[in-house]
């Protein structure tokens, strides 16, 4: 006997037509209680996928044909699911939280480039254990195009591994050793867009009129000319334009919608086959062991003519679809999206309104990413503490994904809007980041570098790593001793707020050791046009021995991140589930931010200025923090250093206060 009350009256129906069109192959392919279990998911998400799908393509003629598709793929991934991986499914539905554990720290790399293979991979876990992972993000890794690959986001096979990287039986046994490790992980999903050459694209230049339908393609500029006039661009440097003429397409030539590089075509999710080989290109993935999808360029997945086509209505409904197909097939795996956008916009990929706990259940916090380095620039921290308090609050069954930098340059995503509430001129202030952090300005400490400037614009962006924005590798160059250690304090300051203010911090792999910038792209002529890859160093295995010796720069950040991660795995205040208010600590200089957790709060405070600065110790009262403080970073014991009333924080210090108080029963 179903259980269909809580569905409303006309989806019912579709419900019982949706489950006999499966049930028969289920039953005859499952254990009765493997099959019962897929139909109790069923009855819980059948209207989370088909609403959404409803409104998408309700008038589609291929609708009800492809809701059966879907139908039979949904069974056959299930049927085919791994033991082990349900066996997960089922203890991931009992903590339902598994995500939000304060012990959630994350680790990005390339695998080439940390361990040359997905096999050299196994042999460097300890390294990863012994930073206190738990989540690891394989950056691309799935089969790319020949040639220029955008870092691996042109992919020619969803199926397969890049094969210099390994095999997908490599990677499957990766994933089992990772769990073995209580390690989930993570790998990207480039379904915005395919590579050119993939097999979808091939048919579509061969003409086949079923795959021609998997892209926006048109027959002259009349179409993307319309498009173009909304549409802003990616990469303005090395792609100009979202269209692409392709003079193969059969029948002579179409211009390709390709809002990044003209070789990654951008899909066409009005048609549902498209949503539906995409659902069973993830159910295949889920069934190899990935425990977290990141969905890239998320925002982009819907095209409507006159918008900007980011941010749509309907790519949330795209991702609200795939979601609830996932929690019937592989509950195990969760959704992490990748969209760097304003405030606003970003929240929503974690689910609100309507939508609240159908969404992703993590997004990249890119405003805080933003905002960290902006302040580290101005040493103020008004703009930072205004634009996050503007911001909604996190859904609580969903959680930031906080970092400090990743494989991307940074764009200044701060609203001319935010920009003028703080008194500032956006674009004024944009300008002295691009030139604060690519060392233009006389003093500055950062040795980065322009990514993509766009002369119609005037637009640009920033490319360098951690110890490159945050002075090391200056410092290091000038062998400065203050410096050093001030730039030492900046990175540490960074991750300070990045492991406090989340969610899941990832670590960006090298950050932990401070590598430099590097510049042998330049010599590959696949990359020399993009720096980005100089944020994109090959692990320094040398540079890592000296993570332990405390004379060293590598052993001094290294211990302080190590520290920051151990102290915040005591404390379930920083479980994912707390609400975070930023506050004014009434010194721009100080940002501060409450961590609200039934358990008791955390006050953050940080200080961006490279000199000692107070606060009124009141602050904490308002923060809701009574009797007695303690900074759960401090190791001396020696009381909190309050004077005359004020709380005093060394030169980029940062500070977890809690109170000795128990919170009331
Ligand atoms: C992502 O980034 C990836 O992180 C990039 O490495 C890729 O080049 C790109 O997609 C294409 O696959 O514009 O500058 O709002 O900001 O998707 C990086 C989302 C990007 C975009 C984001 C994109």
């Amino acid at each position: 006997m179903h259980t269909t009350q809580h569905m409303p009256l006309a989806i019912r129906q579709m419900f019982r037509a949706f489950l006999e069109g499966v049930q028969e192959r289920l039953y005859a392919s499952s254990m009765p209680r493997d099959s019962d279990m897929f139909i109790v998911r069923l009855e819980r998400f059948f209207p989370d996928f088909y609403t959404p799908l409803l409104q998408l393509y309700g008038q589609h003629p291929d609708f009800a044909s492809q809701l059966a598709n879907l139908g039979q793929r949904m069974v056959a991934a299930y049927v085919a699911r791994p033991e082990a991986l349900r066996l997960l499914d089922i203890k991931r539905q009992i903590i339902p939280d598994w995500f939000q554990h304060q012990s959630m720290l994350g680790y990005v790399c390339y695998t080439d480039r940390f361990a040359d293979t997905l096999k050299g991979l196994s042999t460097r876990l300890d390294y990863l254990s012994e930073l206190g992972i738990s989540y690891l993000h394989l950056m691309p890794l799935l089969k790319t195009r020949p040639g220029p690959d955008d870092g691996g986001y042109a992919v020619q096979d969803y199926r397969a591994v890049a094969p210099a990287l390994g095999t997908m039986r490599d990677l499957a046994e990766l994933a089992t050793e990772l769990h073995a490790r209580y390690i989930s992980l993570c790998i990207d999903l480039v379904l915005n867009h395919t590579a050119h050459e993939h097999e979808w694209a091939q048919r579509a230049i061969a003409g086949d009129p079923k795959y021609l339908a998997y892209y926006h393609t048109f027959p002259d500029r009349t179409e993307p000319d319309a498009y173009e006039r909304t549409l802003a661009e990616i990469f303005p440097t090395f792609a100009p334009g979202n269209f692409t003429w392709v003079p193969e397409i059969a029948g002579g030539g179409r211009w390709v919608w390709t809002t990044f590089n003209s070789y990654q075509w951008d899909l066409n999710y009005r048609n549902p086959a498209v949503f539906c080989d995409m659902a069973d290109t993830m159910l295949f993935l889920a069934n190899q062991g990935i425990d977290i999808l990141r969905l890239d360029a998320v925002p982009y997945l819907w095209k409507q003519p006159g918008t900007p086509c980011r941010n749509l209505p309907e790519a949330h409904l795209l991702l609200q679809a795939f979601r609830a197909v996932m929690r019937v097939v592989a509950p195990a795996v969760i959704f992490k999206a990748e969209a760097m956008v304003p405030p606003d916009e970003l929240v929503r990929y974690l689910g609100v309104g309507a939508a609240t706990g159908k969404a992703c259940e993590l997004a990249y916090h890119n405003q805080l990413m933003v905002q960290l380095w902006s302040t580290l620039a101005t040493q103020d921290a008004t703009l930072m503490t205004h634009t996050l308090q503007q911001m909604p609050p996190t859904p609580p069954q969903a959680n930031w994904i906080t970092y400090v930098r990743n494989h991307d340059d940074i764009g200044w995503a701060v609203t001319d809007e935010h920009a003028a509430a703080v008194g500032m001129d956006g674009p004024q202030h944009r300008q002295f980041l691009n030139d604060f952090y690519s060392g233009a300005i006389p003093g500055s400490f950062a040795r980065g570098a322009r990514f993509q400037p766009n002369p119609a614009t005037g637009d640009t962006r920033i490319s360098g790593t951690t110890a490159a924005l945050a002075g090391l590798e200056a410092a290091l160059e000038a062998n400065d001793p203050h410096q050093i250690d001030l730039a030492i304090q900046r990175i540490l300051l960074l991750a300070s707020v990045s492991l406090a203010a989340g969610g899941i911090p990832l670590i960006y792999m090298g950050d932990e050791l401070g590598l430099p910038n590097t510049h042998t792209f330049l010599d590959a002529p696949t990359k020399a046009a993009d720096n980005r890859w100089m944020h994109r160093p090959t692990m320094d295995w040398q540079q890592a021995a000296h993570r332990h010796d405390p004379q060293h720069p590598t052993g001094r950040i290294f211990a302080g991140l190590r520290h920051l991660i151990e102290t915040r795995f005591d404390s379930a205040i920083f479980h994912g589930a707390a609400s975070l208010q930023p506050l004014w600590s009434n010194n721009r200089h100080v940002f501060a931010l409450v961590r609200h957790h039934p358990t008791g709060h955390i006050l953050l405070l940080a200080n961006f200025h490279p000199s000692d600065q107070t606060v009124a110790a009141d602050v904490a009262s308002a923060a809701g923090l009574t009797g007695p403080l303690r900074d759960l970073l401090d190791t001396t014991g020696q009381p909190l250093p309050i004077t005359a009333g004020r709380i005093l924080l060394p030169p980029y210090a940062t500070m977890w206060l809690t109170s000795s108080d128990p919170p009331p029963a």
